[in-house]
């Protein structure tokens, strides 16, 4: 196959709210620097569904979405070197190019190598898709496109990983989960002993508590409008369960009120501007940090009073938890073949990637965690 298109099967996302198109798309091969990826399981994030929803101020139509994957190589292009066919990959949305101001940083993770190309649906080689139907172009996105059989990405966005790795569980590590592991490793760095809030309970907010659990926090407060979610919350290390509809007070003084001054750690990770602001105003006052992880749909924006940060809080965000892609996914991966994560745990449905529309609607009505489809 190598050096030739490929038809295979793909869901195409032809508009803003319209449920995908499962048919068949023509794969064209690798260019200079590029890899051509055989999908072999793609889980579904929040993220798929916002951009899906018309709400991703970058969200292109039509597109193939689909960013939380694992897969194989099936041929790469000119110039590649740091994988070969056969290799096993996870698709990064977050490239690692290694050289540029951002990868030299130690403190970043937004490589800036090919991100401008992946905004905009395209590979930087040609400014051009490798996808297309009937001829025409149908854009790339996030630089991963996984709801295909075959996709094409540049050499920057794979990571190589253990070829014993069951890539339908190590798809997780593409996103959601690392995501929330490295907002409190890497964003955050919380401390042992130390108090945590999560808003939200979805795979990224149990990913934050299993990874504050792991890092010593004493008490780690879960909130969530769907009390369904607090048994998984609790079995991931939650010490206490909070529903802001039991409380007539903002949640904010709810937290604060149960914790004295707030906590030492918040996190958000839902995308709702006004619960942005809420886990600002509950971290503690004078030290508190507060992390954005969730993604506000397109112009929203956020606001609180200046006084809460001249009292100390801080207010930051993580994307992709702060992980350099290539370098540090392998290592989440040897990490889970060596049964340390709860990885397994997050996945709640696996269907075949034909049902991609109903995996879409679990996700919509809070009835799952992961998805992860299989070809
Ligand atoms: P999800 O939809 O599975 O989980 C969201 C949870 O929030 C649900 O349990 C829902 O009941 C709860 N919720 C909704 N409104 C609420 C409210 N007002 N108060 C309390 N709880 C509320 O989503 P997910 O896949 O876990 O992703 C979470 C967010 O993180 C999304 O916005 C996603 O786009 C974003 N995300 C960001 C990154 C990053 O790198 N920054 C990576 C992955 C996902
Ligand atoms: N494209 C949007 C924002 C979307 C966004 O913030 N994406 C997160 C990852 S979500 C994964 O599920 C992210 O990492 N952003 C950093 C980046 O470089 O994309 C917009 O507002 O334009
Ligand atoms: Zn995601």
């Amino acid at each position: 196959t190598a050096g030739k298109p490929i038809d295979c099967k793909a869901a195409v996302a032809w508009g803003p709210k319209q449920p995908l198109e499962v048919r068949t798309v023509t794969v064209a091969p690798p260019g200079p620097g590029e890899v051509r990826v055989k999908i072999a399981a793609t889980a579904l994030c929040h993220t798929d569904a916002y951009t899906l929803d018309g709400l991703d101020p970058e969200g292109l139509f039509p597109c193939i979405l689909g960013h939380e994957a694992a897969g194989i190589v099936e041929s790469v292009g000119e110039g590649v070197t740091s994988v070969k066919a056969g290799d096993h990959v996870i698709p990064c949305y977050q490239a690692y190019c290694g050289e540029c101001k951002f990868c030299k940083h130690p403190d970043s993770n937004l490589c800036v190598s090919v991100r401008a190309f992946t905004g905009k649906g395209v590979m930087k080689s040609d400014g051009k898709s490798r996808f297309t139907v009937d001829g025409k172009p149908v854009f790339h996105f996030m630089g991963t496109s996984t709801f295909s059989e075959y996709t094409v990405v540049h050499e920057q966005s794979v990571a190589k990983v253990d070829v014993n790795a069951p890539l339908d569980k190590v798809c997780l590590l593409g996103c959601g989960v690392s995501t929330g592991w490295g907002a409190v490793y890497n964003t955050a760095k919380v401390k042992p002993g130390s108090s945590v809030a999560v808003f939200g309970l979805g795979a990224v907010g149990l990913a934050v508590i299993e990874a504050a659990a792991r890092a010593g926090a004493s008490r780690i407060i879960a909130i969530d409008l769907n009390p369904s979610k607090f048994a998984a919350a609790k079995e991931f290390g939650a010490t206490a369960c909070v529903n802001p509809k039991d409380h007539d007070k903002p949640i904010q003084q709810v937290i604060v009120e149960m914790t004295e001054w707030g906590c030492d750690y918040t996190f958000e990770c839902i995308g709702n501007t006004s619960v942005m602001r809420a886990a600002l105003e509950c971290a503690h006052r004078g030290w508190g940090t507060s992390v954005v992880i969730g993604v506000a749909a397109a112009g929203q924006e956020i606001s609180t009073r200046p006084f809460q940060l001249v009292t100390g809080r801080k207010w930051t965000g993580t994307a992709f938890g702060g992980y350099k892609s290539r370098v540090q996914v392998p290592d989440l991966v040897n990490d889970y073949m060596a049964g340390k994560t709860m990885l397994d745990k997050y996945i709640t449905h696996n269907m075949k990637f034909d049902q991609i529309n109903e995996a879409f609607d679990l996700l919509h009505k809070g009835e799952c965690l992961r998805c992860v489809l299989t070809f």
